[in-house]
């Protein structure tokens, strides 16, 4: 990864039980391993001329260091909370303290889902959220963040 050269740096982060993709409950999350999103989203920046750091991480806490980390030298970050989306403050004051603009995605439409599933704690604090079209959540998502910085950029100069 070049990130001087780049044009935008993106935290990618996947919560909880995500590394398990390809295996979990492949009739809700499909077939496509983590690996193969990250790669998927690599290709996607590159074309884009951006820069991703990708973690994955089963822990609220380190989510949330993440996070806080990212401010000094992200632009951006695109992020599936998992089943933290539906339980975390924590992880939304992190969002909201950080003050970078947002993506969040699922692979799942949450809204066919558990009525459990249906709020987000994430959302009042994204740019936006993408669900439901499974491993293209991601690319779609990025793409949106991508488009969005794009934007802030050339409304400013
Ligand atoms: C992933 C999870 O792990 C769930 O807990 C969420 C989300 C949905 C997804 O669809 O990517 O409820």
């Amino acid at each position: 990864m070049s990130e001087a050269l780049d044009k935008w740096r993106v935290l990618v982060l996947h919560g909880p039980n995500l590394n398990l993709l390809g295996l979990r409950e492949p009739n809700v999350y499909g077939r496509v391993t983590l690996e193969e999103i990250n790669q998927r989203l690599g290709e996607l920046a590159a074309q884009r001329q951006a820069a991703l750091r990708i973690a994955q991480s089963n822990h609220e806490g380190a989510l949330i260091d993440a996070i806080h980390d990212a401010r000094e030298w992200a632009h951006g970050i695109l992020i599936n909370p998992g089943a933290y989306t539906h339980t975390s403050v924590a992880l939304r004051d992190a969002i909201s303290a950080v003050a970078l603009p947002c993506v969040e995605v699922h692979l799942s439409n949450v809204h066919r889902r558990e009525p459990f599933r249906h709020h987000s704690f994430i959302t009042p604090v994204a740019l936006g959220v993408i669900a439901g079209f499974g491993w293209r959540s991601y690319t779609l998502g990025l793409m949106a963040l991508l488009d969005a910085l794009d934007e802030q950029c050339a409304s400013r100069s």
